[in-house]
């Protein structure tokens, strides 16, 4: 495994059974599987292009995200290894995701617009911050992913089954194309 360039992960695409399940806390023993991980989610994310990817959307089932809002074109990644909301703020704040796990698809979600998240890096020191706006969106996005909720289970059932009808039909189409060349 090459640190520079690291082995691409495959996405998983909704639905699948790993999406939906609750990812395990890390342990001490997860250190060094966690330690290779990270490099490859990182690398993964950005070829994407994504903002945010949990360890579930790469099919493993552990307590961990990646998220790197790339404002201004800057490197700014973060590792979450066992994140909890401490506090969310009364004051809600709607706007549009993706999910790189339902690729194409879009809906307004309303969150919490400030949440306080505690968090250990990669190197297991502890970490708490305050986020706001789409960082804000994004980690409660990610810790989601780590309790096997998607986006579409913050939207009614009618959006939902209209984006999951999408998906499946858009999935299917790409793999027919696929296999005629
Ligand atoms: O790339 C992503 N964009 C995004 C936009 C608004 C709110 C959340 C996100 S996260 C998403 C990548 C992803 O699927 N992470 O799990
Ligand atoms: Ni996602």
């Amino acid at each position: 495994m090459d640190a520079l360039a690291p082995d691409l992960l495959t996405i998983l695409i909704a639905p699948h059974k790993v999406l939906k399940a609750r990812a395990r806390a890390v342990t001490p023993a997860d250190a060094e599987a966690v330690r290779a991980l990270i490099p490859r989610m990182f690398a993964t994310m950005y070829q994407a292009p994504g903002i945010g990817l949990a360890a579930p959307q790469v099919n493993v089932s552990l307590r961990v995200a990646v998220v790197d809002l790339m404002a201004d074109e800057k490197p700014a990644p973060i590792v979450l290894v066992n994140p909890e909301i401490v506090a969310a703020s009364p004051e809600l704040a709607t706007r549009e995701e993706g999910c790189l796990s339902l690729p194409g698809q879009y809906a307004d979600v309303t969150r919490p617009a400030r949440v306080v998240v505690r968090f250990h890096d990669q190197l297991g020191a502890r970490h708490e911050i305050t986020a706001e706006g789409l960082l804000s969106a994004c980690i409660q996005h990610e810790i989601d992913h780590l309790d096997g909720v998607l986006f579409v289970d913050h939207i009614s059932a009618l959006k939902r089954n209209m984006i999951m009808r999408r998906l499946a039909k858009e999935q299917r189409q790409q793999r027919e194309d696929a296999a005629k060349r």
